[in-house]
């Protein structure tokens, strides 16, 4: 379950940096994002017709497995770091956990951040143009799959740096408004 959350650092994000007391976001909240979560049933023998349901669904056509584990990807603290500065992309960002634990932050509508927590079986939607982050939690060992079209661009352009002069950024925007 997803919840407005309490500020972060590169240092405590891998905590669950909840407000106090807790302040739970709703469907709704995730909602006027533009923000999708789901489950998929890896303990199913037919998990990949649920895979293949969402592959259709968003209309994407590949998907590919990464690993982010400290024992594994070079440069482990770089990469999270990359993961957690607040991004947005040209492309949606689609994601279904495989294994381990996480966490993926999005703007709501309001600015505050909500944290949804990530573990086995979670797919999450993040559309395009979307400023979000992700961390692992701090047994540093997530699987995920990654679902795309073609050639995704996700490129990453942070914030504070050229995010809002990307035209997806508007259009993300203008959709939202709508
Ligand atoms: C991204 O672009 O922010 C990511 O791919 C995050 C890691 S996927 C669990
Ligand atoms: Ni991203």
């Amino acid at each position: 379950m997803a919840y407005f959350m309490a500020d972060a650092t590169k240092e405590n994000c891998q905590n669950e940096c909840r407000l106090s007391p807790n302040k739970e976001a709703t469907e709704e909240d995730l909602k006027r994002i533009g923000v999708e979560c789901t489950k998929v049933n890896f303990d199913d023998a037919n998990v990949q017709e649920d895979l293949d349901r969402l592959i259709k669904k968003y209309d994407m056509n590949y998907h590919d497995e990464v690993h982010i584990c400290r024992s594994t990807m070079p440069n482990f603290d770089e990469k999270l770091s990359i993961f957690f500065e607040e991004h947005l992309h040209d492309d949606a960002e689609l994601r279904v956990i495989k294994q381990g634990v996480g966490y993926f932050d999005v703007r709501a509508k309001d600015e505050n951040w909500i944290r949804i927590p990530v573990r086995r079986g979670d797919f999450v939607f993040l559309p395009a143009g979307i400023y979000h982050r992700f961390t692992t939690d701090r047994s540093e060992d997530v699987v995920a799959l990654r679902l795309f079209r073609n050639n995704p661009k996700w490129t990453a352009f942070n914030r504070n740096a050229d995010g809002d002069e990307q035209p997806i950024r508007k259009q993300y925007l203008d959709d939202i408004a709508a």
